[in-house]
C-alpha cells in the first residue's frame, strides 16, 4: 500500500459525523485516505505542522472540515500548495452559514474551493477528480458513478406513476 493521497482534517470531533460521508465516497473509490482533528483556534500548532508536513508525507488533496468562524480551510491553505477543498459544518446557532461565509470569502492568494454546508460528499468528489486528472482508473470510475446516478434518478421517474393525479413527463421529451 502508498499510503493515504487524501487528508481529512475536522475542526472537532463534532464534526465527525459529517466527514464520514466524505470517507465512505472515498471508500467507494478505494482511494486511501486519513482522517485527524486538529482546529485553527485551539490547536494552532498542529493544523500549521500538519498543512506543511502534508505534500511531503504524500497527501495529493486536503479536505478541511469546521463549523462556525471557520478559519481551518484557509489556514490549511495559506501553508500549503496542495488544493484544499473546504467544507461548512452545520454547528452552532447560525446552522453552518457563518462557516459558509468564511470559507467561501477567503482573501485573494489563498484559494480554498469551497462546498455547500455539510458538502462532505461533493468535497470527496471534487477531490477525487484532482486526483483523476493524474489516474485514469479514478477518471473511469468517476465516469461510471456518474451513468449510475443518471440510471438512477431515471428510474426514480416511475414513482411518478405510483403517484396519484401527475402525469409524467413522455420520456421521449428527455431524449434526444
Ligand atoms: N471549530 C473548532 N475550532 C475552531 C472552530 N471553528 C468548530 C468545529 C465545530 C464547532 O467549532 O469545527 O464545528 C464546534 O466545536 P465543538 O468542539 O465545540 O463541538
Amino acid at each position: 500500500m502508498a499510503g493515504p493521497i487524501v487528508g481529512i482534517i475536522v475542526g472537532s470531533a463534532s464534526d465527525l459525523k459529517v466527514a464520514s460521508k466524505a470517507a465512505e465516497t472515498l471508500d467507494e473509490f478505494g482511494v486511501e485516505f486519513e482522517v485527524g482533528v486538529a482546529s485553527a483556534h485551539r490547536t494552532p500548532e498542529d493544523v500549521s505542522n500538519y498543512a506543511s508536513g502534508a505534500a511531503a508525507r504524500g497527501i495529493k488533496v486536503i479536505i478541511a472540515m469546521a463549523g462556525l468562524s471557520a478559519a481551518l480551510p484557509g489556514v490549511i491553505a495559506a501553508q500549503t500548495t496542495l488544493p484544499v477543498i473546504g467544507v461548512p459544518i452545520a454547528s452552532g446557532p447560525l446552522s453552518g452559514v457563518d462557516a459558509l461565509a468564511a470559507i467561501a470569502q477567503m482573501p485573494p492568494g489563498v484559494p480554498v474551493a469551497c462546498t455547500g454546508i455539510d458538502g462532505a460528499k461533493n468535497a470527496a468528489l471534487m477531490a477525487l477528480r484532482i486526483i483523476a486528472t493524474q489516474d485514469g482508473a479514478i477518471s473511469r470510475k468517476l465516469a461510471n458513478w456518474a451513468l449510475e446516478s443518471a440510471k438512477s434518478v431515471r428510474q426514480s421517474r416511475d414513482k411518478i406513476n405510483e403517484t396519484e393525479n401527475m402525469t409524467p413527463v413522455p420520456e421521449s421529451a428527455f431524449t434526444s
